[in-house]
């Protein structure tokens, strides 16, 4: 039976590491976003006063440049705030006049210990930070305010703010079927999130050669991922062609002619050419020469390309998080918009040999939504993720992609 009951509860997730600065409740400037060149300004500052090394036995975290930390280091604007808050508590605050730092996205900031996973004090002083930017932690599930009265009045329902895996990965973690525990996942949307889930950190010397890290999930999980680059490179590849051509394109069909096309050349997908916005396939295109192969002269062949070397990345990242975690591996829950593209998902299940489960597609919202309903009592207070995923199961049934010889 379909039932629509009322809105009970607001639950908020975006992206990770962006925030806003507050003096007296009022942001300081706009946000910038981490993939803003000016972003890595601050690496070489942090590193100066703590090696990256010292920094991964504290934090737990791969290197990202634009990982908060950084940011900060390069934020003149710091000094002059009161409180820091990551975009979604940014939004919470909007919504609420409460200031905290929900506790999965905080981990992406690389100011929260890996070890009690409480804001590191010491090392944001290090780094010329003062400790008092930092609001209280919150966990998912926990209330976080209610709408200031205005808003109340102006939308007729005075409804309730949650916390929930307010970084978004959090959120599609937790709507990841994950049916054994030897289970991986890849969130895949902009980026392709590849990992597995764990219980506790694997600090090892091989785990951050590897750039895996340790990004805080629901229930105190641990997500132990790569973030390997993904479908931001065919968005923006189609965005130059669109540009190009002064008219949209269908991309159902230019998937379809990429899948039918002849297997093509791979190019490394996480060379730091591609990560800013601008003309893709000119520089995959220079990538690809620059290893004395030339790139396929068609749309539909570039794009079959790009969606394999992503897949390729993928099938890196997930053996590597097998092997770190000591995890065999028998399936893999690809979640987010990429369980649309078929075409990347049968690569992925071929060039890792296991089956792809793909889907749930709105895996971030689902998550977001669930932990919500579980704080309103829907699946009892302490359903476990294994409860709330299995709701998912049952929902959403994936769509399964065996591996070809
Ligand atoms: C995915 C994501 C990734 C994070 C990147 C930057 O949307 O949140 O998990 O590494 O964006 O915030």
């Amino acid at each position: 039976m379909r039932r629509e009951p009322a809105i009970e509860s607001i639950g908020i997730d975006t992206w990770a590491v962006d925030y806003g600065l507050l003096r007296d409740d009022a942001l300081l400037a706009e946000p910038f976003h981490y993939r803003d060149a000016r972003t890595p300004r601050g690496v070489e500052a942090v590193h100066a006063r703590i090696p990256f090394g010292d920094l991964y036995a504290r934090n737990g975290l791969q290197f990202l440049a634009f990982t908060s930390l950084y940011q900060l280091a390069a934020d003149e604007r710091a000094a002059d705030a009161d409180t820091l808050l990551l975009v979604p508590d940014l939004l919470a605050h909007r919504l609420t006049g409460a200031r905290v730092a929900e506790r999965t996205n905080a981990s992406t900031t690389g100011l929260l210990r890996v070890h009690d996973r409480e804001w590191d004090v010491a090392l944001a002083e290090r780094i010329g930070l003062r400790p008092a930017l930092l609001p209280a932690l919150v966990e998912p599930g926990e209330r976080i305010g209610r709408l200031r009265p205005e808003l109340a009045a102006r939308i007729g329902a005075d409804l309730p703010v949650v916390a929930v895996g307010s970084h978004d990965t959090a959120s599609a973690v937790v709507a990841a079927p994950l049916a054994s525990p030897d289970s991986a996942y890849i969130s895949c949307g902009t980026w392709g999130l590849v990992g597995v889930e764990l219980a506790a950190p694997v600090l090892t010397e091989e785990a951050r050669a590897a750039g895996f890290t340790h990004e805080l999930g629901v229930d105190g999980r641990i997500r132990f991922l790569h973030n390997v680059t993904g479908l931001w490179l065919l968005s923006e590849t189609v965005r130059t062609w669109e540009a190009e051509d002064g008219a949209s394109i269908d991309l159902p069909a230019l998937l379809q002619a990429a899948a039918a096309a002849a297997p093509t050349v791979l190019f490394d997908t996480e060379d730091p050419s591609l990560s800013a916005p601008g003309d893709m396939p000119a520089r995959i295109a220079a990538l690809v020469r620059a290893t004395g192969e030339e790139p396929p002269g068609d749309r539909a062949g570039f794009a079959r390309m790009i969606v394999a070397s992503i897949a390729q990345a993928f099938a890196d990242a997930v053996r590597a998080a097998a092997a770190l975690s000591g995890r065999s591996l028998d399936a893999i829950d690809l979640i987010g918009g990429g369980a649309l593209n078929g075409l990347l998902c049968q690569e992925t299940a071929d060039r890792t040999g296991r089956p792809v489960l793909a889907g749930p597609v709105e895996a971030t919202a689902l998550g977001n939504v669930l932990v919500q309903a579980r704080a309103a009592g829907v699946f009892g207070r302490d359903a476990s993720l294994e409860e709330l995923r299995d709701v998912v199961l049952r929902t959403h049934p994936p769509v399964r992609y065996a591996p070809r010889p």
